[in-house]
């Protein structure tokens, strides 16, 4: 069996996670824990544990260096050879990995998602489908603010800070130049019903085929 990768990329709270979440969440019964998976980029940002906290608080997250995508990438081929991996786990308080790992065994369909895994060439490789998250920047702007004050303990001074200094020169630079190699663009967000739908027949169509080898 060879894993199917599916790629749900897009600016920084474009809704990616609540997409990928809600085809996981209604699929999983059907499939069964061996059917569908979710892999975050966001756990391959780079270990800083050599850095003091001022310094990581001066990373630029959104560029592509911040990410570890060679590990990435790796790991995605070990699990279309059917691989066990242990993928790094991220903390957003103290900006670097902690010590623990994830195993995560190979399903047969797996989900990918995060900001900047259309920018990657090694990656888009991996990718059997590439889906793009085109939702408007002002919009993920305000969603940005709403979920990082509740969710990641930001002040609305450093959320909009970060915003004017990277995550919005990187959204041009990085991000939206990558949707040309998305074979979906999916507009208004991770609740676009229909976008849901067609992907889930799509998954469960994958999911019935005779496996290949
Ligand atoms: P999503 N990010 C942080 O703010 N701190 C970190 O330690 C690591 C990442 C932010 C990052 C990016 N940047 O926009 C966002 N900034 O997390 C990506 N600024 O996560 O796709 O869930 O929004
Ligand atoms: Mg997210």
């Amino acid at each position: 069996m060879k894993p199917t990768i599916i790629a749900i990329a897009g600016p920084s709270a474009s809704g990616k996670t609540l997409f990928a979440q809600t085809i996981h969440d209604e699929l999983i019964n059907e499939l069964g824990e061996d059917g569908i998976s979710i892999i975050y980029e966001d756990a391959y940002y780079r270990d800083q544990s050599h850095l003091t906290m001022a310094e990581r608080e001066q990373t630029n997250y959104d560029h592509p260096d911040a990410f570890e995508h060679d590990l990435l990438a790796e790991h995605l081929s070990q699990l279309t050879e059917n691989k066990t991996i242990h993928s790094p786990v991220y903390c957003y308080k103290t900006h670097t990995r902690t010590s623990e790992t994830r195993e995560f065994s190979p399903t047969r369909i797996i989900l990918v998602e995060g900001i900047l895994l259309l920018a990657n060439k090694a990656l888009r490789e991996r990718f059997d489908i590439k889906v793009y998250m085109d939702t408007p920047l002002d919009i993920c702007l305000v969603r940005r603010i709403q979920r990082d004050l509740v969710e990641r303990n930001r002040s609305v001074e450093s959320v909009t800070n970060q915003y004017l200094n990277t995550v919005r020169p990187m959204y041009y630079q990085f991000i939206e130049p990558s949707k040309a190699w998305a074979d979906i663009v999916i507009t208004r967000g991770g609740k676009n019903r229909m976008a849901i739908e067609v992907l889930k027949a799509k998954i469960r169509q994958l999911s019935t085929l005779p496996q290949q080898q």
